[in-house]
């Protein structure tokens, strides 16, 4: 599928990996140095389901990312950064069939909108962009490949997943299996289907239905499960025991478990991902912000009505990934305000150091991508004087590669 184009990231001067780069894990609850082996990092993201426009929450689960592979790129790594696009799953089908529309059309329009938002915000684009359609053939193939290790079984003419293949299941999440049952039933799992060996057991291939699309496999007519589209796509692009599988905290359970548990049967190795990274909910009025909720806040929307998406993109940094946030009309003038300081201190002709404040970012954004005081850096940076002719071009460039935002 067709990715975005990426905005040009200035280099910056002088050693960028001086100290460990640390993320959260969920799997272990803790921090972890996700430095590459090689001089490649390798990165999974889960991608739209495209039948809505790009809302807050998902731009700031993106831009969370986006900041680690600037953060990976300023340490001088490649990375290889993978993400999917569910353009086939039961939400679509049923929004398109709610407006009488063709579920294609749903998917290549609200795609076409996402990439349109996400270039707008200059999140840098994934190196292989993968829609869940055109990896049709490799995910059948993979279920195939579960078939064969023996843990998949048939429910009717549908397949599911045994669970009690994965030696590993239940460490991505560690959740319990009342909190998982609970989950798996509210995240597009069906626990009370009749047959299955194990309620949490995920579907893998659904078999063909009157009235909704079906593709042929070795497996017979029919579609994929959710999980096991991210699984193929990212082993067979990454390889397992990639660096991250990120996404946001409404996929560590089921999804995430559910992936790696296929990913680690399917491949014979463990861990699926070395770490794997989450991003909090953003919401506003109390509730998460979700397409089926209906309270969404449109990047797009924001765009038409003329707002900067540098400002955008501030107002989301403010709070930490990791934290679940609320929107407010609030958030988005904090952002345009601290812009407008940010240009205004970018345009001086001298300032303090820009050595000092590009070591200050280097060392937030190392310790688990804490943007907050990255801004709050920049902001001191900004309302000080100084008489360094160089430092108002370095921190432009600086505030450019690391946090995505142009200050000329
Ligand atoms: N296609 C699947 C992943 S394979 C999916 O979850 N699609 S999605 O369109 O529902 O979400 C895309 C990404 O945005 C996911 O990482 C999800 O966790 C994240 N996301 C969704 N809602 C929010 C929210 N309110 N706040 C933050 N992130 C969100
Ligand atoms: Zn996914």
């Amino acid at each position: 599928m067709q990715s975005w184009p990426a905005t040009p990231v200035p280099t910056l001067p002088g050693p960028a990996d001086a100290t460990a780069l640390r993320l959260h894990d969920s799997a272990t609850g803790g921090l972890l140095d996700v430095r590459p082996g090689g001089r490649t990092a390798r990165l999974y993201v889960c991608g739209i389901t495209p039948y809505d426009a790009t809302h807050l929450g998902h731009a700031a689960t993106y831009l969370a990312f986006d900041t680690l592979v600037r953060v990976w790129r300023d340490r001088g790594l490649s990375v290889d950064y993978v993400q999917n696009v569910t353009d086939i799953d039961d939400p679509l089908l049923e929004r398109a069939a709610r407006d009488g529309e063709d579920w294609t059309v749903v998917a290549e329009r609200e795609t076409a909108l996402f990439r349109e938002d996400m270039t707008a915000l200059r999140v840098l684009p994934p190196t292989s962009y993968v829609g869940a359609v055109e990896a049709m053939d490799e995910i059948a193939a993979y279920v195939v490949r579960l078939l064969d290790a023996g843990a998949a079984y048939r429910v009717d003419d549908d397949l599911y997943f045994s669970v009690a293949a994965a030696e590993h299941f239940g460490r991505v999440s560690s959740y319990d299996s009342a909190t998982m049952l609970q989950l798996a039933a509210e995240r597009g799992g069906d626990p009370d289907r009749t047959g299955k060996k194990d309620a949490l057991d995920p579907l893998l291939w659904r078999a063909a239905r009157p009235g909704e699309p079906a593709w042929d496999s070795p497996l017979g007519p029919g579609r994929p499960g959710w999980h096991v589209e991210c699984a193929a796509i990212a082993l067979n692009r990454l390889g397992s025991g990639f660096d991250v599988q990120g996404g946001g905290s409404d996929l560590v359970f089921p999804h995430h478990e559910m992936s790696a548990a296929h990913g680690e049967v399917g491949s014979g190795a463990w861990p699926f991902a070395r770490a794997y990274a989450h991003a909090g909910m953003v919401g506003l009025d109390g509730e998460k912000m979700s397409k089926s909720r209906g309270n969404l806040v449109f990047v797009s929307r924001l765009r038409e009505a003329g707002v900067d998406t540098g400002a955008l993109r501030l107002a989301l940094l403010d709070g930490h990934y990791r934290s679940d946030r609320e929107w407010s009309d609030s958030s988005l003038r904090a952002g345009e305000q601290r812009l407008a300081a940010w240009r205004a201190g970018a345009a001086r002709a001298r300032g303090p150091a820009g050595s000092a404040l590009l070591a200050a970012l280097r060392a937030a954004l190392a310790d688990d991508l804490d943007t907050p005081t990255a801004l709050r850096a920049v902001d001191a940076w900004c309302a000080t004087a100084g008489d360094d002719e160089t430092a108002p071009a370095l921190a432009a460039d600086a505030v450019d590669a690391l946090l995505g935002v142009s200050l000329r």
